[in-house]
């Protein structure tokens, strides 16, 4: 349904309007995911990889645009609580399957780690940047969501990762985190660790409060600022 003004009736901007995800393939994807479709979500996913889509291309424009569509869906009450967490199910196999088909890096590629930090449940994002930075040859590995600040300063001296890719969509204490965080950049930095930011909750104001590498709007992003530590063929 394609509403003209929906705000004229308390309704969000874009509200009825599935044309802000890109491609056919991307509405199909929705639909899927707001059915539970796990087989025809994973179709429409690995073909467009089949196609020749690179893994950044898919969660910018098809995974990420469903699920921004799908939480302006949940705040209009037009689909279910369950039908959001199954959507994420689903998203979370079909990621998987995208991990199995890139493979994973040489043994002598760079390592990098990523995660989620303390009090954000997000799991996609997250997971998402693994499989983009095994697309491009780096042995990625995601430590999952709601990691506490200091076991990555750990992770850091201990495995000695190239990089470290951070989602922040949800920030309990701003002052703490944005302390917590610029500690965590001086040990990334003293062991030589780019620290790669991005996520809903990065707006311009924390953005200025805090150190890091690089902050990416999107995995395109990040993969350009991948290319320029590493690239397979070592040119
Ligand atoms: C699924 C979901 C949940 C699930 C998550 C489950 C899971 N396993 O992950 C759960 C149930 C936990 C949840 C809870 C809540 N949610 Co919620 N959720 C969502 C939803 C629908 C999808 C999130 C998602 O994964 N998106 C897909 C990712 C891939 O998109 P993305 O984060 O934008 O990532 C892209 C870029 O930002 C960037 N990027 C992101 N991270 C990184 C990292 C790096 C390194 C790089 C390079 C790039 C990058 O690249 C990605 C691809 O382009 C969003 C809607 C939305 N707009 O996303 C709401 C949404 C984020 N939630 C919202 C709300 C309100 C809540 C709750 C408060 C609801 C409640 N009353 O309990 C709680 C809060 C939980 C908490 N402690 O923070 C609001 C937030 C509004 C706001 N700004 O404050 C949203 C926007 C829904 C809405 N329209 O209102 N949620």
């Amino acid at each position: 349904m394609v509403l003209a003004n929906p705000e004229a009736i308390g309704l969000p901007p874009g509200t009825g309007d599935d044309s802000a995800i890109e491609h056919a393939a991307g509405i199909e994807f929705l639909t899927a995911l707001r059915e539970g479709n796990e087989p025809e979500a994973r179709r429409i996913i690995l073909d467009a990889f089949l196609s020749g889509q690179s893994i950044a291309e898919i969660c910018d424009r098809m995974l990420a645009p469903a699920f921004h569509r799908l939480g302006e869906l949940w705040r209009c009450n037009q689909i279910e609580v369950y039908q959001e967490r199954r959507a994420c199910e689903v998203c979370l196999r079909v990621i998987h399957e995208l991990r199995r088909a890139v493979g994973s890096g040489q043994a002598n590629a760079p390592l990098a780690l990523g995660a989620t930090l303390d009090g954000d449940p997000y799991t996609l994002a997250v997971s998402m940047g693994e499989v983009v930075l095994r697309d491009l040859g780096w042995r990625s590995v995601s430590l999952g969501n709601m990691l506490p600040f200091e076991t990555l300063h750990r992770a850091i001296e201990t495995d000695r990762p190239r990089l470290m890719w951070l989602s922040v969509t949800s920030i309990r204490d701003a002052d703490r985190f944005i302390a917590s965080f610029n500690t965590l950049f001086d040990t990334a930095s003293a062991w030589e660790c780019a620290l790669v930011v991005g996520g809903q909750a990065f707006g311009s104001d924390i953005r200025q409060r805090l150190r890091y590498t690089t902050y990416c709007d999107t995995f395109g992003h990040m993969a350009s600022f991948a290319r320029t530590l590493y690239t397979e063929s070592g040119q």
